[in-house]
């Protein structure tokens, strides 16, 4: 499925964040930036070890917050390691921090002139938080910064099965439906 923004897509795929060929892809980090499971995990197998040396000199990286690298292996040329919040029942700052990360994450492409950029859920697999309410953040934190800034020019949400792409697909029909 895609939406436009003016200038600007927002997509959303079934896949592989490692596969993409988007300018930048963004790994769901920790705030230590050391390398771990799932999509990290992933990133840094397949991209190889200059990722985590690199990310390694940042020191910590505050949930919300992001940081960049290049992408070793990988078809990107860069790696947007953020850090979303632990889910902890929904009244500890979570929805806030959940999009601070993408807009964190969002900023350093303006920063950049990185054009293309690829998302996983961040925070819905070990981190907890549930899809539904993770979707609803993402999307509307995604569609608001394009509205206001007209880039990246493509952002693609790449999710990992069935269920997570039909949740994002029903939230973002509906969020479409009130622009
Ligand atoms: N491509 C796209 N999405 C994926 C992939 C993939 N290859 N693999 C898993 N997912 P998670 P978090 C989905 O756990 O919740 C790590 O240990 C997955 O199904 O990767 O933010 C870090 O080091 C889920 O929907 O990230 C941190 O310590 C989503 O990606 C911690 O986990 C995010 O799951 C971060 O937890």
């Amino acid at each position: 499925m895609q939406v436009k923004m003016g200038n600007c897509v927002l997509e959303l795929i079934k896949g592989d964040i490692t596969q993409q060929d988007t300018e930048a892809i963004v790994n769901a980090a920790n705030e230590e930036l050391v390398p771990g499971g799932g999509v990290d995990g992933a990133i840094h197998r397949a991209g190889g070890p200059s990722i985590a040396e690199e990310a390694r000199r940042y020191g910590r990286c505050p949930t919300g917050s992001a940081v960049i690298t290049g992408a070793g292996n990988l078809k990107a040329k860069y790696v947007i390691h953020a850090v979303g919040p632990i889910w902890r029942g929904g009244n500890h700052g979570e929805a806030e921090l959940l999009a601070s990360a993408y807009r964190s994450a969002l900023n350093l492409c303006l920063e950049k002139d990185i054009n293309s950029v690829a998302f996983p859920s961040i925070s819905t697999g070990a981190y907890g938080y549930p899809m539904k309410e993770a979707a609803k953040v993402a999307l509307s934190t995604v569609i608001s910064f394009l509205k206001e800034h007209q880039k990246p020019k493509l952002v693609r949400m790449v999710l990992f099965g069935e269920e997570a792409y039909k949740t994002y697909e029903k939230v973002l029909k509906e969020l479409a439906a009130k622009e």
